[in-house]
């Protein structure tokens, strides 16, 4: 049947085969790292320096990183089907910008932007950042944090995205392992509404796998573009 509102959820795992670490997976981000230390408000408060090392290592890594088969066949989701699709990610990379999707909400932030804690300036950033760098906006030092969400704090366009849950009669989950909310809730929102289909492609069965209507496993760059050629061959 042919759908006419998909909301995609996507995770670390859609761009592991970008070369970005995921966190949770064997030798994941969360296994090097401490999460407390350096993706929590109180750890930044601790030691900014410590997190400011931590983002520029990732920053470093995005500058360097291509778009996979799996990110451009959700752009070309979005520019063939005759319908609307939404790409909710927690990722904080661009690679879904850079393959093309245009309506997309980063719910966790975004690594090259800076926003400032003095004035709540937020702008585009790529390269390192430190406690001395002065913000363009105010001038003044100290401000600039990574853009990003951390534990603890609200992640963006929660309006939006309710509002796209809402309407969806296709949810997507693609390489995320469910372990973080809000966003490991949404299928269940999904489900409590009745009306859509929903669909979990990951490589390994999630921690809310058995919530999912249907499960495709496998790498994201094989499993995605195969199931976007289904949809738009329906
Ligand atoms: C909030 C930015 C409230 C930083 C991140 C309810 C119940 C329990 C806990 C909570 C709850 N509500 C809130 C919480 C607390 C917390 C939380 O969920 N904790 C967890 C750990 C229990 N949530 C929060 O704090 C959230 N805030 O709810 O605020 C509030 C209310 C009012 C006022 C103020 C506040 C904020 C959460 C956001 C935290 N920031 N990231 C950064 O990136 O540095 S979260 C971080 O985890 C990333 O965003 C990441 O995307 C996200 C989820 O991880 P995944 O993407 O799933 O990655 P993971 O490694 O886990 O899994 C990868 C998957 O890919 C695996 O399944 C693997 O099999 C698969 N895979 C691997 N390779 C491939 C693949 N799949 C396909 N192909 C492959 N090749």
């Amino acid at each position: 049947m042919g759908y006419s509102n998909i909301v995609i959820l996507t995770g670390a795992g859609i761009s592991a085969e970008s070369g970005l670490g995921t966190f949770r997976d064997k030798d994941g981000l969360w296994t090097k790292y401490d999460l407390e230390d350096v993706a929590t408000p109180e750890g930044y408060a601790r030691n900014p320096d410590f997190v400011h090392e931590f983002y520029n290592a990732r920053r470093a890594n995005l500058r360097d990183a291509e778009p996979n088969a799996a990110h451009h066949a959700l752009a070309a989701l979005e520019d063939q089907i005759d319908g609307r699709v939404v790409v909710v990610t927690q990722n904080i990379d661009n690679l879904h910008e850079l393959a093309g999707t245009r309506t997309l909400i980063h719910m966790h932030g975004e690594l090259f932007k800076t926003r400032c804690e003095n004035c709540q300036a937020v702008y585009a950033w790529t390269e390192d950042l430190s406690r001395g760098t002065p913000c363009r906006s105010c001038r003044l030092p100290g401000g600039l944090r990574p853009h990003v969400v951390w534990f603890g704090e609200m992640p963006l366009q929660m309006g939006e995205i309710h509002a796209a849950l809402d309407d969806c009669d296709l949810f997507l989950s693609i390489g995320t392992s469910g372990n973080v909310y809000p966003a490991a809730g949404f299928v269940e929102e999904v489900r409590r509404k009745g009306q859509a289909h929903t669909v979990e492609l990951n490589l390994d069965p999630s921690e809310g796998a058995n919530l999912f209507a249907e499960h495709i496993h496998g790498p994201a760059s094989e499993v995605v573009p195969a199931y976007v050629r289904r949809l738009l061959d329906d």
